[in-house]
């Protein structure tokens, strides 16, 4: 048989076994393959040239390669027909029951520190409290010295606080922010302000402490301000924050910023106040620290304690959270067990 003749009846079979022989993609992989590949019909033609005479070479050669590529034309055309096909039995037999119903997202909420001092802060809002922030990594200058606390202070121990250099540590209180905000204002206007945070000091973690804590703290400035607005305040607070029959009582105390300095105690949430193992037979439970604010932090921060008087407070959130909720150990805050937080 003539060259040209093997050549075309090649086409002709190649072409007969992608229309009709070539039902999947691998079936007509394996025509490609029979025809095309390496060791394919059309190669071996190729390969067999040498028998050809000379002069024909070019024209032999130039109907094999068209040959190749009208069998690599149609291959490709059945490829992408192959391919719809297929897509469009896969969308036929699959089917999507959007009757099932979908599986449940279990649904968060809150930790129970961010839910008390949300409900802190909004009882300090109600009362026309601003909500002021400041660093975590702060100034020795705003933790300790503006407060009155000078640099013999036992409180600016190496041992109680996290210092970073020698006049930055992580601040120990959120008064720093009060001291800020004094500083920052104008003195003539009046302060009403709490200071939410995170506080950290050198302590053991247990069940009552750890090195990192969260306070929120509270300075209000003004002219006339007294001791009494002092308990009025922190009196409903805490009613509000507890409930409206704990008893409150202040007892005196001693803090470098505040003169004169009291600590408030409620009665005790678990026994109201007969005596119990949580409130150590006493019937009372101590709750916040607070005072009038001393001259001197007035002074040093831009207040003329002639014209205005102030008093302040904190209180660890921590300890409001597990009195209200009856949690006995305070790692139970940070340990993230789902056991425990799902309950709030
Ligand atoms: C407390 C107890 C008493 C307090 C004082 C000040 C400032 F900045 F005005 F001096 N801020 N916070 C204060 C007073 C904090 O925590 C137990």
């Amino acid at each position: 048989m003539a060259m040209e003749e093997k050549i075309a009846a090649l086409q002709a079979q190649a072409a007969e076994a992608i229309k009709n022989a070539a039902t999947t993609l691998s079936e007509l992989d394996d025509i490609r393959v029979q025809f095309l590949g390496k060791k394919g019909e059309f190669t071996s033609i190729l390969r067999g040239m040498g028998a050809v005479a000379k002069e024909d070479r070019p024209k032999i050669g130039k109907i094999v390669n068209e040959a190749k590529a009208q069998v690599e034309a149609l291959i490709a055309s059945k490829n992408e027909e192959l391919k719809a096909r297929a897509l469009e039995q896969r969308l036929a037999e699959e089917k999507i029951d959007v009757t099932l119903p979908g599986r449940r997202q279990p649904l968060g909420h809150l930790h129970p520190l961010t839910l008390t001092l949300e409900r802190s802060k909004d009882i300090f809002f109600r009362m026309g409290f601003s909500v002021e922030e400041g660093p975590e990594i702060e100034k020795d200058y705003f933790n300790f010295e503006a407060l009155n606390l000078p640099k013999d202070h036992p409180a600016r121990d190496m041992q109680d606080s996290f210092y970073i250099t020698e006049d930055i540590l992580m601040r120990s209180q959120t008064s720093p922010v009060q001291a800020r905000t004094m500083q920052k204002n104008d003195p003539n206007t009046p302060i009403r302000m709490i200071a939410p945070g995170r506080v950290y000091r050198r302590d053991e973690y247990d069940a009552t402490h750890s090195p990192m804590f969260t306070q929120v703290e509270g300075l209000v400035i003004d002219k006339g301000v007294s001791l009494g607005d002092l308990k009025g305040t922190l009196e409903l607070f805490l009613h509000q924050i507890f409930n409206e029959n704990v008893g409150v009582r202040f007892r005196p105390s001693f803090f470098p910023f505040t003169e004169p300095s009291a600590e408030v105690d409620i009665s005790c949430v678990m026994c109201h106040g007969k005596g119990c193992k949580v409130c150590k037979g006493t019937g009372w439970l101590e709750i916040l620290g607070a005072g009038m604010v001393h001259p001197h932090v007035l002074e040093m921060s831009g207040y003329d304690p002639h014209e205005v008087s102030g008093f302040a407070f904190g209180m660890g959130v921590e300890r409001i959270a597990m009195l209200s909720y009856g949690v006995d150990d305070l790692r139970l805050f940070y340990d993230n067990d789902q056991r425990f937080l799902s309950q709030f």
